[in-house]
């Protein structure tokens, strides 16, 4: 059922009535034939034409009479002029959507220069109706900010999802046939054209070697052939070392011949199964993982490689930066160090794949110094929507502010405005190739995504891959209005729970700047205290936190790992200075003693204490937010959502009482009168 969650942000259900009359008029539509996905993008606006309306579509062999026009040359019947110079600016996957007056008739025209324009099209004209918008004077030029919006599933062939949360692989490891679970694969489908999702990674960068056997090519094959009509390319991630395990090679060294030539027949039998098969994602050298470094050889050897044996054919290869060894310096400052140097060496079609951060997924971390400091080289940004360092999919957070954060902040590399979004977009160093991956929170829960509100940040992440200018508060108030209700009552409260939620996980888990003090592998719940023997020291919360008599936090300015100078000016003496370092990452960038005075006046002690209380507060009043619209919505939805607020409400204070009792006892200060007062 629509209350089950399962239809996602696609329910199409009946508008309010004054909405449905301000649509009901474009029922008369003619739409340009064409290939299939020209006929997906037909089919999805009756569905949702007469979900919302009530009424059913006609559609017309001419154009005359119709006051909805939708294809690539609806344009000469109207010949509006300044359409074919709007069409000029939306490149490959575009599109114009425009209302005019003619004959005294409101009328629209959708058009584009490709069948995935018009398919993109069509959804922003659903997405419009799907929230209210009105219809009579729209002027509507889009075009993608990035080349490649990509999901990266990190599903194994058992059917196990690393850091997965809501069940098991869409993908892998299923008794049913694949036509059983047609349904489920087209409304992945659906969602991602939806909002603009153009690839997808099918398998775990932990690549299993199996997944390069025929098998596994021909299943690969069968999803592509399934997502092809929505414009989706599938990507694989390989392993390595696949041409010793799976090709009987005696090496896998990416200088070596045979390796070429093994790798050159493997890309060739996958472009006979998938003509448009995207390319390869690597993880190499990577917390255990095979690489061209056991061969002596670089990642730019590694990368390469594989990437002429893509060229012929148009792939591409994204090449991960997350590497670290617990033996180098500061892990914060590894990946650049290890892949600066190697600016120039990688072919064109190769993408360093960097995490927003330069640890790990954190609730917050400033941008990865990365972003900005290979001019020559593609760098793509990698954002997790799985909620791995965020309470899983218990805990609500609205993930748009942190992308957005990130994809704002400023490198300063070429000069003031040279954010982390334009360095990878391809506009600041002129890259032909850009792009942008989230790694995904879905399974086969039935919602999908385990707690209904993250589907939202699987929406929200598509949406800032279209378009990084859109505002969180925007996106937001555009889903609650697709998946819940129109209720402005509703709308207004959700929105304001998810504005708060990235903020009210800062500062119950990690606030000030502290980071990875989230229990040993599993990473849920707070554990600052973790000594195992013999563990890596770099997967210990200590490493991070620091704390001790003298004080708290990660001494990374110049006076410690020196990790401020892979910034550019001025934030590296911006961050340097605990004076003036963003107080949102002073423990990122300072060690600092309990009792240092912030601006605030507080000690640090007392200001830590604060965020930890907050942390809480703000989990509550989100509670007593949802707690009053029982009845706005269906009772289901309602009451799963209502129960992860008591988990959550529940964890955010084991979260403050671990932390703040076990930093206290270095601190071996009061916890302020007023935050332990009883209730
Ligand atoms: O976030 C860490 C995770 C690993 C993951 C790794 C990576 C896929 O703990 O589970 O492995 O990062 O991104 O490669």
């Amino acid at each position: 059922s629509a209350e089950s969650g399962e239809a996602l942000w696609m329910r199409y259900l009946k508008l309010p009535s004054d909405l449905q009359s301000l649509y009901i008029p474009y029922a008369q539509v003619y739409f340009e034939e064409g290939s299939s996905t020209i006929e997906v993008a037909k089919q999805e606006l009756a569905q949702a034409f007469v979900g919302l309306t009530g009424v059913d579509i006609k559609f017309q062999k001419k154009p005359f009479k119709c006051s909805l026009l939708i294809g690539k040359n609806v344009n000469q019947f109207w010949n509006i002029p300044d359409i074919e110079k709007n069409l000029k600016k939306c490149a490959n996957e575009g599109f114009v959507i425009r209302s005019v007056k003619r004959n005294g008739v409101r009328r629209i025209i959708v058009t584009a220069n490709t069948d995935a324009g018009i398919l993109y099209g069509t959804f922003a004209l659903i997405r419009l109706m799907q929230t209210g918008c009105p219809l009579d004077s729209l002027n509507i030029i889009e075009r993608p900010k990035y080349k490649f919006r990509l999901l990266n599933h990190w599903d194994n062939l058992d059917g196990t999802v690393e850091r997965g949360y809501a069940g098991r692989s869409i993908w892998w490891n299923r008794k049913e046939t694949l036509d059983a679970l047609k349904h489920q694969y087209l409304t992945y489908a659906r969602a991602n054209a939806s909002i603009g999702i153009n690839g997808t990674v099918l398998n775990n960068v932990n690549a299993n070697p199996k997944v390069l056997d025929q098998e596994y090519i021909e299943k690969f094959a069968r999803f592509a052939d399934l997502l092809r009509p929505y414009n989706i390319k599938v990507f694989m991630s390989i392993n390595f070392s696949s041409p010793v395990i799976i090709g009987g090679l005696p090496s896998s060294d990416p200088l070596r011949e045979d390796v070429q030539q093994w790798w050159n027949q493997k890309v060739k039998e996958i472009y006979e199964a998938i003509p448009d098969f995207g390319g390869f994602l690597v993880k190499a050298n990577s917390e255990g993982q095979p690489g061209p470094q056991d061969y002596g050889r670089s990642h730019a050897d590694g990368a390469n490689m594989l990437a002429r044996a893509l060229e012929p054919y148009g792939g591409i290869v994204m090449w991960r930066a997350f590497v670290y060894s617990p033996s180098g310096d500061d892990r914060a400052k590894q990946a650049y160090d290890e892949f600066v140097p190697l600016d120039g060496q990688f072919r064109d079609n190769v993408i360093i794949q960097v995490k927003n951060g330069p640890i790990d997924f954190q609730p917050r971390e400033p941008f990865s110094p990365l972003f900005g400091a290979m001019e020559k080289t593609p760098l793509m940004i990698e954002f997790q929507i799985t909620q791995e360092y965020l309470g899983f999919s218990d805990h609500l957070v609205y993930l748009a502010p942190l992308q957005k954060e990130c994809l704002d902040s400023d490198t300063y590399v070429k000069n003031e405005g040279s954010t982390v979004a334009i360095v990878t977009n391809g506009t600041l160093f002129k890259h032909q190739y850009s792009a942008i991956a989230g790694v995904a929170n879905i399974g086969r829960d039935i919602n999908w995504t385990g707690h209904h509100f993250a589907q939202a940040n699987w929406y929200a992440f598509g949406r800032l891959a279209w378009n990084h200018n859109l505002k969180p508060e925007d996106i937001a108030r555009e889903w609650i209005k697709m998946t819940f209700t129109h209720d402005s009552v509703f709308v207004e409260s959700v929105l304001d729970i998810m504005m708060r939620s990235r903020e009210a996980v800062v500062n119950y888990m990690t606030p000030m700047g502290l980071h990875h003090l989230m229990g040993w592998d599993h990473h849920y719940g707070p554990a600052p205290w973790t000594d195992i023997e013999g563990a890596r020291p770099d997967w210990l919360p200590r490493y991070y936190h620091n704390a001790s008599e003298e004080g708290i936090g990660f001494n990374r300015s110049k006076s410690g790992s020196n990790a401020v100078s892979q910034y550019a000016e001025p934030l590296c003496s911006m961050f340097n200075n605990p004076k003036t370092c963003p107080q949102n990452l002073l423990l990122w960038f300072h060690h600092l003693p309990w009792d240092y005075r912030l601006s605030s006046g507080l000690t640090l002690w007392q200001e830590l204490c604060y965020h930890y209380y907050r942390g809480v507060d703000e989990v509550k009043l989100m509670q007593k937010k949802w707690d009053r619209l029982r009845g706005r919505i269906d009772d289901e939805r309602f009451e799963h959502v209502q129960h992860k607020l008591k988990v959550q409400v529940r964890e955010a204070k084991w979260w403050r009482d671990a932390c703040v009792l076990y930093f206290q006892t270095f601190s071996k200060m009061p916890i302020p009168y007023e935050l332990e007062r009883p209730e």
